[in-house]
């Protein structure tokens, strides 16, 4: 049995107990750990994850930090090859997707959240709210274009980790009190993602 470490509200966990729920992995430990709950920053988390940030995995003496690492990690090892293609094209469009995830389209919409949702002052004054929503808008924007091109799922027609690491962060895009152009090949992914009862139970149940 393997272990998860962060609250279950946090965006970067729920991808991880998100992918659980899909890939029928359900027999795990969860502490609850991180903003609001028990302190990360203490020597024995440290130890685990030297960023003191969630979601730590501990599956034995395995200790995965980086949340897209661990969504690779358990798609490989319990998912169907559909998750996390073995054919290496198709897998680098996954990988790609995620790395964008990761480096790009998070940077304004974690800005926005923070500064509505947290009210961290650092985030509240008003040109870092616009600067933030510019930035989330560009990359909604491009997810769209993408989505209206696909289809169904970020990559094609196929759910796989990319869907996981960039479903999150559509449910905060429609769920933050802020203007959305209309983005309908987007609108109508969150509609697709929504009608997952592993999204609904893992990702709308914790907010935006
Ligand atoms: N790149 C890391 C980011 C991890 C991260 O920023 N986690 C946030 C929650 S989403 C965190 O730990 N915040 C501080 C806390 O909750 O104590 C990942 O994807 O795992």
């Amino acid at each position: 049995m393997f272990t998860i470490y962060g609250r279950p509200n946090s965006s970067n966990v729920r991808k991880v107990l998100w992918l659980c729920a899909e890939i029928g992995q359900t027999d795990y430990q969860r502490i609850d750990c991180g903003r609001g709950f028990e302190s990360c920053d203490t020597p024995e988390y440290a130890e685990l994850n030297p960023n003191k940030l969630v979601p730590t995995f501990v599956d034995g003496d395995l200790v995965i930090w980086e949340s897209n690492a661990i969504l690779r990690y358990l798609a490989a090892k319990y998912g169907e090859d559909s998750i996390y293609p073995g054919d290496l094209a198709t897998r680098a469009m996954v990988d790609q997707w995620m790395e964008w995830q990761t480096t790009t389209s998070n940077v304004g919409i974690r800005d926005l959240f923070f500064g509505l949702i947290v009210k961290d002052p650092s985030a509240t004054g008003e040109d870092t709210l616009s600067k933030a929503h510019a930035q989330a808008t560009q990359a909604m924007t491009l997810l769209d274009a993408q989505l209206a091109k696909t289809g169904a799922f970020v990559t094609g027609e196929n759910f796989t980790i990319a869907d996981c690491a960039l479903g999150i962060f559509v449910n905060r895009w429609f769920s933050l009190p802020i203007d959305r152009p209309d983005l309908s090949a987007l609108a109508t992914y969150y509609d697709r993602l929504k009608s997952r009862k592993a999204f609904e139970e893992t990702v709308i149940a914790g907010g935006p």
